[in-house]
């Protein structure tokens, strides 16, 4: 008994030994950790695998923590969250320097940027807020760009492979003959978008009997066609072939290839990418929010982020295209001088960015609420 006695007290005494080593090595490691966090918030699927171990290894003192949201409007009610760098877009962009809650930029701390920004992007139109549009860059640098089009399989779905008129084009995701098989973006701009673009309408129209008709048109398509409703998951839907045609960014369309071809099933699928006259390009941009804790240490992955190599690395990853000059020019020709990828300044002109305010922001989320509460 006794020595039963002596045997569980050795034992608790060898237990108790265990557990304070394995707290102090904790405290240890922590305390040993002085990288200074770093905390990015930006969209599913937008980064290539290594770059953020890349950074940490390119700037040892920082250790990053790195969250997704789906689309700008999920991301926007986080941002109390004191993220470093946030990547919206340039829509969501302008509503947060007209609400001040990102801060300007230190220019003088991103060489690269400098060296490396397409020049296009210091004079296009990002808002129809002129005071703003000029600002943009103080605030915000372009991290990727896409335009917005229709994905089809050309073996499924009729469409005159010449067209890009709207009606027509996006037709095909209110024809029911391909119910059940089609995707819409679970992103409010860009669905009502669509539909005002296949109506006639501006993508930034304000007008009421407008926004009641496209308000009509998506809750008929989300009875009658049944759309797969959203954004990451979509890709992987059309390369299987279980989706014919989908509402895409151009860079989905081109990860979508590169899954058609790992699926080897380049002889069954015919994915092609149309951008319909009047429709969106949008460019996603990388800003520090006011409430921003590590305001050095966001600059330094801005500007890590425009290192040609990493920008390519980026962009080949993630389909989309970049606005760094350097990068493009290592691109294969048939995609950096591809109009649906790279429109030139004049092709822009014809397409539409978001604009944004307190009304926009008030009539397009009514309807987007309407079509998400319908059943
Ligand atoms: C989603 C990235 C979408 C960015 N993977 C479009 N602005």
């Amino acid at each position: 008994m006794v020595m039963e006695m002596k045997k569980n007290r050795k034992g608790r005494l060898a237990a108790l030994g265990v557990a304070v080593l394995m707290a102090a090595s904790a405290i240890f490691c922590v305390a040993c950790d002085s990288r200074k966090e770093l905390v990015i918030y930006n969209w599913g699927d937008y980064i290539a695998e290594d770059t953020v171990t890349r950074f940490e290894k390119a700037c040892p003192q920082y250790k990053v923590v790195y969250r997704t949201f789906e689309n700008n409007e999920t991301m926007y009610p986080n941002l109390n969250n004191a993220y470093d760098v946030i990547i919206p877009s340039e829509y969501m962009v302008a509503r947060l320097i007209s609400e001040g809650r990102i801060q300007e930029l230190d220019w003088s701390k991103l060489p690269n940027v400098t060296n490396n920004l397409d020049p296009m992007f210091r004079s296009v139109t990002y808002t129809q807020d002129k005071d703003i549009s000029d600002k943009m860059l103080e605030y915000a640098i372009p991290y990727l760009y896409c335009t917005v089009g229709l994905v089809y399989d050309a073996n499924r779905v009729d469409l005159p492979s010449s067209t890009t008129d709207p009606k027509e084009v996006w037709g095909v995701l209110f024809d029911e003959r391909y119910k059940n098989q089609i995707g819409m973006y679970n992103s409010m701009r860009e669905s009502i978008g669509v539909a005002l673009n296949y109506c006639g309408y501006s993508i930034n129209t304000l007008d009421d009997a407008q926004l009641q008709e496209a308000e009509k048109l998506l809750l008929s398509q989300k009875i009658w066609i049944s759309p797969s409703r959203g954004v990451d998951i979509l890709k992987d839907k059309m390369a299987s072939g279980e989706l014919v045609a989908s509402v895409a960014w151009s860079g989905d369309h081109m990860v979508i290839l590169d899954r058609i071809r790992e699926l080897e099933k380049t002889d069954e699928i015919d994915m092609r990418f149309v951008l319909p006259s009047g429709s969106n390009w949008s460019v996603d941009m990388m800003c520090i929010p006011t409430n921003a804790k590590n305001v050095a240490g966001a600059h330094a992955f801005i500007n890590f982020m425009y290192d040609p190599e990493i920008a390519l690395a980026n962009c080949r990853f993630v389909g989309y295209s970049t606005p760094n000059i350097v990068a493009r020019g290592m691109l294969d020709p048939k995609i950096a001088e591809n109009p649906a990828y790279y429109p030139s300044v004049e092709k822009l002109a014809t397409l539409e960015v978001y604009f944004s305010s307190d009304e926009y922001e008030k009539k397009y989320t009514e309807i987007w609420e309407a079509i998400g509460a319908s059943s």
